[in-house]
Formats: structure tokens, sequence, C-alpha cells
């Protein structure tokens, strides 16, 4: 992200969010600067060798109005600027496109209304996207500082936010609610390209090949809080390449190794512990066997094939 992007409007919310933004640094900026001045002023002049009597104020009806109607002025001016840029980011334009937003520890996924998924998050250009937020597991919350949005992802509660990206590019999208482990890592993309490049990508998929239904009942049964798709090594071994490898297991006792077929996953999930996965714990994964439908197992596998 260069610096032209940050302060040149990446989405149409930049500007109402600057804007109460350098106002309220402004206000604060100045009574702070103003009120050490004084105070430093003060110090000066009512020192007791220049004004060795105090005098006694016993109450002015003018200084009271002045000090309360000035502030008051000051936080409705404030409120104002912070309404307006508020009020608007929650008004989803009708024809805006809708991207879900499914967040886990500790990771995002993007899926588009034709049931293509992605780990970035592809946006067209100048076209008003709505993000529908949801978490499976705790409180994360997305956001993305270039277009000035953020939004909590709560389970078990319907989360919304809006924005229209206006400058091409790629731009940081990071978890802002502390989450566990690894919700330094809760990072992906935004990536804004024109529509038609947008539309290009979006058809570019294959739903038999993807299988998210596999990922779905996976993320159901919680196996992605012990097991990454991107390579990192959490409780259990990432899924990152799995399929057509050579894992080396532990088998009572002695250390073998064994192609990572649709076989040896079934394997995996069913009986978790007969071939333990070098480097990892056993019994730490119980046995699905009974918990998962033979159908969606299959489901899992067909999905654990495509995961490069
Ligand atoms: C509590 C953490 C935990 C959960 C939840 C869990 N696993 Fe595991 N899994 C492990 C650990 C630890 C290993 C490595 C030790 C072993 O092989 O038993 C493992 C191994 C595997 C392997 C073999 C991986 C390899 O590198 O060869 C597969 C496949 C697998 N799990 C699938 C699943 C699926 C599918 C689910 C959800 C239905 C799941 N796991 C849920 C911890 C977990
Ligand atoms: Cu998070």
């Amino acid at each position: 992200m260069t610096i032209l992007q940050i302060f040149s409007g990446a989405s149409n919310f930049v500007e109402g969010v600057d804007t109460a933004f350098v106002l309220i640094f402004g206000v604060s900026f100045f009574f702070l600067f103003g009120i050490t001045a004084v105070m430093i002023y003060f110090i000066y002049k009512y020192h007791k060798s220049r004004n060795p009597v105090a005098t006694q104020i016993e109450g002015s009806n003018t200084l009271e109005v002045i000090w309360t109607v000035i502030p008051l002025i000051i936080v409705l001016v404030m409120f104002y600027y912070g309404y307006k840029g508020y009020a608007v980011m929650r008004e989803v334009p009708e024809d805006a496109i809708t991207v879900k937003v499914i967040s886990y520890m500790w990771d995002w996924d993007f899926e588009y209304e034709n049931g293509k998924l992605s780990k970035d998050l592809y946006v067209p250009l100048n076209k008003a996207v709505k993000l529908e937020l949801t978490s499976l597991d705790v409180i994360h919350s997305l956001y993305i500082p270039a277009f000035r949005v953020k939004e909590d992802a709560v389970p078990g509660v319907a989360n919304y936010m809006w924005f229209i990206a206006q400058l091409e590019g790629s731009y940081d999208i990071l978890c802002a609610e502390y989450c566990g482990l690894r919700h330094s890592y809760m990072e992906a993309q935004a990536i804004v390209v024109p529509e038609e490049e947008y539309l290009a990508w979006l058809a570019d998929f294959d739903p038999e090949v993807k299988d998210p239904k596999g990922l779905e009942i996976m993320r159901a049964n919680a196996c992605m809080g012990c097991h990454s798709l991107d390579g990192a090594k959490l409780v259990g071994p990432s899924f990152k390449g799995i399929f057509g490898s050579e894992r080396t297991v532990i088998v009572d006792g002695k250390t073998t190794t064994v192609v990572a077929d649709e076989d040896y996953m079934k394997r995996a999930i069913t009986d978790p512990n007969k071939e333990v996965v070098a480097g990892f714990q056993p019994n730490l994964m119980q046995s699905y066997k009974k918990i998962i439908a033979e159908e969606d197992i299959n489901h899992i596998v067909d999905y654990l094939k495509t995961i490069e």
C-alpha cells in the first residue's frame, strides 16, 4: 500500500472518517497546547514575588455560562461530524454485491454469490460491496484501515458492513479483536480490480473440484481450530499440499512413511491414533467415525485433495 492510496480516498468512507478524525484531533490539540500555555503563563504572572496577595473570586455567572456553552457547542459539532460519517456506513445501497465473510480462529474465508471461496477478498472497483460477517467460534473484527471500515464478527449474530473501493490495489485486512494465539496472523488482502477483471475472476472456478461442502463440514466440526490450510503448524499438521505427499507417521512405536492418498486421509479421520503424524501428540484428535457420516467424510477428503 502506498501513501497515495492511504490519503487519496481508497474507499467512499475515507473523507467522512478523516474529517471527523482531523476535527476531533484538531480540537484536542488546540486545547492541550492552549491550556498548557495559559498554565505556564499563570505560573509566571501570579508568582508570589509578583502577586503576593491572592484575589478570592466568589463566582461569576458570565464565566459559568461561557464554559458550559462553548464545550457544549464543540461536543455537538464533533457529534455531528462523527454521526454524519457513521450513518452512511449503516445504509447499504440496494445494488451492492454481497460477500459472506466467515471468520474463525485464525483465518478469514470469503464466499461470493456464486459459491466461490477465496482467502483474499476480491472486490470490483467503484461498486458497492456488502460484507455479511459471521464467526464460527469467538469474536473477531474485520478491519480494513485504508477503507476506514471495521466491524465485529460475533458468533450467532448477523452483522454487516459495506464500502465502495475507489482505487485499484491491494489493501491489508486485519483482525481487530484479540482472538487467541494466532490473532496477529489473521490477515488477508482486499484486492480491488476493475469490474470486468473481477467478473472474470469470479466466473473462473469449478464448484465440483473445490467441493466447499467439505470445508463447511470441517468448519462445523471445529477441525480448523487445530489444522490450517496455509502451512501454519497449529495443534495438528497443516493440510497444505497434503494430498499425494509422503507423511512420516508412527505406528505402534515404529516410524514409517505413507503416501497420503484418499484411504490414508479417511483413516486419519476415523482412526487418528493408529498412525500418528511424526512431531505431533497422539490422542489429541478424536475419532470422527461415529460423529461424522461416511458421506460427509468423503466430502472432507475431496476437499483436502484440492488444497495445494
Ligand atoms: C484437538 C485438535 C484436533 C482437531 C479438532 C482435529 N484434529 Fe486432525 N489432527 C490433530 C493432530 C494433533 C494430528 C496429528 C497426530 C495424529 O496423526 O493423530 C491430526 C492429524 C490429522 C490428519 C492427518 C494429517 C497429516 O498430516 O497426515 C488429518 C487428515 C486430520 N487430522 C483431519 C482432521 C479432520 C477432518 C478434523 C475435523 C473433523 C480434525 N482433524 C480435527 C488434531 C486435531
Ligand atoms: Cu480474530
